[in-house]
């Protein structure tokens, strides 16, 4: 991978969510065809779409990470996402991340042509920060209390923002004395893990002050999550507007990046944040 940050300054970063997964609660099993193995052909139309439409980079997940979901074996997760990233790689000119927690799945992964793993326990385990430092791969480091089975069953903070970008940090050094070049690592507050709906709105908000105290560019993952249900009393499939309103404040509050199920929708969203923010700073 190139020394260029993985989400850079430039411009906002529209990472396309593509999950390879039967159970995820807002895009399962759309590449799954069960025991022959993934989907390829249709993962790859979906991604070239996503392209199409705006995306900067694909990232596949082959574990649902929502409350309940079924655990996985590294290997199904393996079988699940290679064979897709291998073709995603081959054929796009777009970065491919893995959505994993796993460093074998990260490992299989890189070596199949991904270049960033997208990490969202905020590296519970140091082995997958040396496969990203081994790999010279990027790292997007999540913040995540415990598991996702029980992330919700104890939600405490008292100031969300400065305690999500204090653990934050003592991640990404960890990620940094592991070999991790430092342009190539990204946080991200994780919207929906662990968080009570006035957690994920300030961190949402305050995305800006996350990056300016960290000191590390901010994904912001917000798409299709339920505190966006909360608000508007939408089902999962009927949130991509409420997702790309999410989307606009947090590019205006300063996020470096978003991901996204609906890219077409979000770019338009990005772009008009992005107009806002520039006005924001640059009119007299
Ligand atoms: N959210 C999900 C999965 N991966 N990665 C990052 N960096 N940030 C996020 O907010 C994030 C993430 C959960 O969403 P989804 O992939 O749609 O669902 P599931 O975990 O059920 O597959």
């Amino acid at each position: 991978m190139s020394s260029a940050t993985i989400l850079p300054p430039q411009r906002v970063t529209i990472v396309g969510v593509l999950n390879a997964t039967p159970d995820s609660f807002s895009d399962g099993g759309r590449f799954l065809e069960g025991a022959s193995g993934p989907d390829v052909a249709a993962a790859l139309e979906a991604a070239r779409r996503m392209v199409a439409d705006g995306a900067h980079w694909i990232d596949v997940g082959g574990e649902s990470t929502r409350p309940g979901a079924e655990p996985v074996s590294a290997e199904e997760e393996i079988r699940r996402t290679c064979p897709i990233v291998k073709a995603l790689a081959k054929e796009l000119d777009v970065p491919i991340s893995i959505d994993t927690r796993k460093a074998a799945v990260a490992d299989a992964a890189l070596e199949a042509g991904a270049t960033i793993v997208n990490d969202v326990s905020g590296l519970a385990d140091d082995e997958v920060g040396a496969c990203a430092a081994r790999h010279e791969a990027g790292l997007v480091i999540g913040h995540l209390r415990g598991e996702p089975s029980t992330m919700q069953e104890q939600v405490s903070f008292v100031k969300v923002v400065h305690e999500v970008g204090a653990e934050l940090r003592s991640s990404a050094d960890r990620a940094l004395e592991l070999g991790v070049a430092p342009e190539r690592i990204a946080i991200d507050p994780g919207i929906g893990f662990g968080k009570e709906l006035e957690h994920n709105l300030a961190l949402l908000a305050r995305a800006g002050e996350l990056r300016e105290s960290v000191g590390f560019p901010v994904l912001i993952g917000a798409s299709r999550k339920s505190f966006l249900g909360r608000l508007t009393g939408d089902a999962v499939e009927d949130r991509d507007g409420a997702s790309h309103a999410a989307c606009a404040v947090a590019v205006f509050a300063g996020a470096d990046g978003v991901r996204v199920h609906d890219v077409a929708g979000a770019r338009r969203a990005v772009q008009v944040a992005e107009a806002l923010r520039k006005a924001q700073r640059d009119a007299p």
